[in-house]
């Protein structure tokens, strides 16, 4: 069913703490935790706890929990201390766009300068 764990998910399995991750903050509807190779010096990765696989169709099924995740990815950068130096916000969607884990995340990137375009 749409929004169920997913076995063969890690980040279901973060989730559900049968994978130990660097959580960084938690709410009812989703956790956000240290990248394993951060790209930035602040690399964080805010996840809704309901599995999707990607951004897009999170937000078809669950708008709450898509605010909820943008809205965390704002606490994440507050708490890291980002907001005056700025920072992103990224869905990589697809695996031409570089998504390697089928289940939607916000990478919140910042403390160094970050080049536009993006690679
Ligand atoms: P992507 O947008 O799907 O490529 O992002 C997946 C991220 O998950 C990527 O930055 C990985 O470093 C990160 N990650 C992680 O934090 N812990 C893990 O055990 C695995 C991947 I596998």
């Amino acid at each position: 069913m749409a929004g169920e764990p997913q076995a063969d998910c890690l980040f279901c399995k973060i989730v559900s703490g049968e994978v130990p991750a660097t959580v960084v903050r938690e709410t009812d509807t989703t956790v956000a935790f240290r990248d394993i190779n951060p790209q930035a010096p602040t690399h964080v990765l805010v996840i809704p706890k309901a599995h999707y696989p990607d951004a897009a169709s999170l937000a078809a099924a669950d708008p709450r929990a898509t605010a909820d995740v943008l809205r965390e990815a704002g606490s994440v950068a507050a708490e890291e201390k980002l907001d005056e130096t700025g920072y992103r916000v990224v869905f990589n969607t697809g695996s031409g766009a570089g998504q390697t884990v089928f289940h939607a995340h916000a990478h919140v990137l910042g403390g160094r300068g970050l080049n536009w375009p993006p690679g």
